[in-house]
């Protein structure tokens, strides 16, 4: 490999951006447009490696700027924002971080779930706003155990969200683009029959264009106005404008979102809804998952230098 080989994409953990600086010399992309035209044009061919997080990725014009590139390393399961129908044309390779996050994405899942049901977040706002001395009782939410509750993507996430659920007692339905050998719970045809045959729509599928607004307004609809969505997975998968419309006109009960279409923006409507939980992308923000994945990342890095191929590629 060329000196000066690896281009850094995005802001990375510490660990991950001091270790590709000392061991590779690797140099960071400009984060203003203008720099960064000028930087590619000057340096683009020079660039074998990118490393960066699913957040950014290395999307079509970088890519393109990039002509020598042989592969991207991505921190994160998610690979959406990376051109992979430019790498898969130009064999570039990409590798990401999957299963190391199972465990905490799941718990975030499983967070949410408890939270939209039970109305946590929106008694402890109760709690604080001394509604509980002036106001008496809080009123009652919904039980939580033994619901039927739909999984869309059961792929490595969201197997392990239904691991969770059994403990919950309760009845687990998926949809994913072919039943999945092995498990026990009931494949549904369509994400559309998957809402209409539970009370809790959990989603888990990958990012993309493929699952490009999978949630739209008929699936919510088939959700109905007792129906719970949660999303940990990309705000992509769910139509965001249609989610909203469905919150503020009680065709939905309630929502818990990790994840929206255009982060950190998050709809103003929502916002002031009591029955929707919000929270900033965290689901697998523990020290311990991301330094695995940021082990993991490096280790894709380290291989791919040394051998030319990923521990953890991502097939194209
Ligand atoms: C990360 C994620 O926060 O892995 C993913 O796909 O969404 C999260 O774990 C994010 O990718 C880091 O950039």
């Amino acid at each position: 490999m060329k000196n000066n080989a690896v281009l850094q994409v995005g802001p990375l953990m510490p660990i991950v951006q001091d270790s590709i600086l000392s061991d590779y010399g690797a140099v960071r992309l400009p984060d203003s447009v203008r720099e960064r035209e000028n930087f590619l044009r000057l340096n683009g061919e020079s660039f074998e490696i990118a490393v960066t997080s699913g957040k950014v990725g290395v999307g079509p014009e970088l890519m393109r700027a990039l002509p020598n590139l042989r592969a991207v390393i991505n921190f994160g399961v998610g690979y959406d924002t990376t051109d992979m129908a430019q790498a898969a044309d130009r064999g570039i390779a990409v590798s990401n971080t999957p299963d190391v996050l199972n465990d905490c994405v799941a718990d975030t899942a499983i967070a949410l779930y408890l939270d939209v049901l039970r109305r946590i977040s929106a008694s402890d706002r109760f709690v604080r706003r001394g509604d509980w001395l002036s106001k008496g009782n809080f009123p009652l939410a919904t039980k939580a155990s033994g619901k039927r509750v739909g999984i869309l993507g059961l792929g490595r996430i969201g197997r392990v969200i239904a691991r969770r659920l059994e403990g919950f007692d309760c009845d687990i339905s998926y949809h994913s683009r072919n039943p999945v050998e092995g498990v026990s719970y009931r494949y549904e045809a369509s994400p559309r029959e998957l809402a209409a045959d539970c009370d809790v729509l959990i989603v888990a599928a990958a990012g993309g264009p493929d699952s490009a607004k999978l949630v739209d307004v008929e699936v919510l609809n088939a959700l109905g106005p007792e129906g719970y969505l949660i999303n940990i997975a990309r705000g992509s998968v769910v139509d965001e404008e249609a989610l909203v419309a469905a919150l503020l006109a009680g065709r939905l009960a309630g929502a818990g979102l990790d994840v929206f279409a255009d982060e950190p923006k998050v709809p103003e409507d929502l916002l002031a809804l009591d029955n929707v939980v919000l929270l900033p992308h965290l689901g697998s923000g523990t020290h311990e998952t991301r330094t695995a994945m940021a082990e993991l990342t490096l280790a894709n890095l380290r291989s791919f230098i040394t051998t030319g191929s990923m521990l953890t590629a991502v097939q194209l």
